[in-house]
C-alpha cells in the first residue's frame, strides 16, 4: 500500500508537469484529490491497511495531498500571470483595468467669433475668402494709399521678412487681391491671423482680424450703415445702440469707427468701456477713390464700403476676458469656459 502512495505521487506529478492550461490541471486535480480521486479512493480504504502501518500510510497520504495541492496552485497562479503579461505585451486591451477616461475639445473662443460673424454676413451675401499671410509691401502698403514714408510701414510697427515682404498688418491685402481679380459686384469677407509688433494686455504680436468690403453701383454710407448696424445687433443683441464716430483711414474716406453701448455697465460708465459708456468695435469707411484706382475700378462707376475689427477684442469683451494674452496660452482650464 505505501508503494502504491509513492507510485500515485509519481504519476500526479508527471502529469501535472505536462498539464498546459488552467483546464488541465483542474482535471489532475479532480482525478487525484476530487471526491472519488485516486488519493481519496486511498485513504478511504485506510480500513483495509495493517494496523501497525496505519500511521505511516496516513502521513503519507496527507503529504502527497498537501503536496499536490500545493503545485497546483502554484501552476494555477504561474499560468494566470502569465497570460496577463501576454496580453500587456501584445498590446491587447487589458478590460479588466480602469479606463483612463477622455474629456471631450471645446472650439477656441477666437474660433467661435470667427464662425458666428462669417455665418452672419455669409447671410447677408458675403463670400469669405482667404489669402497669403506673408505678403508683398504692394498689397499690404502701396495699393491700400499708405506711401512709403506711412509710420504703419516702420520696422517698429511692421514684421519685415525682406525689404518688399511682410507679414501682413491687415486682411485688406486678400480683398484688394480679389478686386484685382473680379469685377464688381463684389462681396467679401476675409477673417486670417495679422501681424503687428506689439504686445502687451491687450496686444499680441499676431492676431486676428476680419475685414468685410461691399462695391456695386450707387453703394452709399447708409448701406454701410445699415449692414453694420443690423450685423452689431446679430452679435450683441436687438437691443444694441451704435455709434458712428468720425476717424480716418488711408484707404477710406469717409471714415467711421463704430462703437455699441457699454455691454458690461449698459452705458453707466466702468472700467471695461474706460468710463466713456462706450466700447470700440470696429472700423469702416468708404473705399477711398485711390484704392479703386489701384485695383482698376473707375471710381465713377463703382463706390463701396469696408471694415475691419479684431476678434480678440471681441472675445474679450463678450466672455469678459480682461488680458488677451491668455486667449494664447493654450492652458486647457482656462479654455475649457468658453
Ligand atoms: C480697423 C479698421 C478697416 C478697412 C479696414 C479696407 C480694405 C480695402 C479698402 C478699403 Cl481693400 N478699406 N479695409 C477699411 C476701414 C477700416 O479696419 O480698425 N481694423 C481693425
Amino acid at each position: 500500500m505505501i508503494a502504491g502512495i509513492q507510485q500515485l505521487e509519481n504519476d500526479a506529478l508527471a502529469e501535472l508537469e505536462n498539464a498546459g492550461s488552467q483546464d488541465a490541471l483542474l482535471a489532475v486535480k479532480t482525478k487525484y484529490l476530487g471526491r472519488r480521486g485516486l488519493l481519496t479512493g486511498l485513504l478511504r480504504n485506510i480500513s483495509q491497511v495493517p494496523a501497525e502501518e496505519k500511521p505511516l500510510f496516513g502521513k503519507r497520504c496527507n503529504e502527497v495531498k498537501v503536496l499536490l495541492e500545493n503545485k497546483i496552485e502554484e501552476s494555477l497562479l504561474r499560468l494566470s500571470e502569465g497570460a496577463k503579461k501576454q496580453t500587456l505585451t501584445r498590446g491587447k486591451i487589458d478590460v479588466t483595468l480602469p479606463g483612463r477616461g477622455t474629456r471631450p475639445g471645446r472650439i477656441h473662443p477666437v474660433t467661435q467669433i470667427r464662425r458666428e460673424i462669417c455665418d452672419i454676413f455669409s447671410s447677408f451675401g458675403f463670400s469669405v475668402v482667404e489669402g497669403p499671410e506673408v505678403e508683398l509691401d504692394y498689397y499690404n502698403f502701396e495699393a491700400l494709399n499708405m506711401p512709403p514714408d506711412h509710420p504703419a510701414r516702420d520696422m517698429q510697427d511692421t514684421f519685415y521678412i525682406e525689404e518688399k515682404t511682410v507679414l501682413r498688418t491687415h486682411t485688406s491685402p486678400v480683398q484688394v487681391r480679389v478686386m484685382q481679380q473680379v469685377k464688381p459686384p463684389v462681396r467679401i469677407l476675409s477673417p486670417g491671423r495679422v501681424y503687428r509688433r506689439d504686445s502687451d494686455v491687450s496686444h499680441t504680436p499676431m492676431f486676428h482680424q476680419i475685414e468685410g468690403l461691399l462695391v456695386d453701383y450707387d453703394v452709399s454710407f447708409a448701406d454701410l450703415k445699415g449692414i453694420l448696424t443690423a450685423f452689431l445687433k446679430r452679435v450683441f443683441g436687438d437691443a444694441t445702440t451704435l455709434r458712428f464716430r468720425p476717424s480716418f483711414f488711408p484707404f477710406t474716406e469717409p471714415s467711421a469707427e463704430v462703437d455699441i453701448r457699454c455691454v458690461m455697465c449698459a452705458g453707466r460708465g466702468c472700467r471695461v468701456c474706460g468710463h466713456s459708456g462706450w466700447l470700440e468695435i470696429l472700423g469702416s469707411g468708404m473705399v477711398d477713390p485711390t484704392v479703386f484706382q489701384n485695383v482698376g475700378y473707375d471710381a465713377e462707376v463703382y463706390s463701396g464700403f469696408a471694415f475691419g475689427l479684431g476678434l480678440e477684442r471681441i472675445a474679450m469683451l463678450k466672455y469678459g476676458i480682461s488680458d488677451i494674452r491668455l486667449l494664447f496660452e493654450n492652458d486647457i482650464r482656462f479654455l475649457r469656459q468658453f
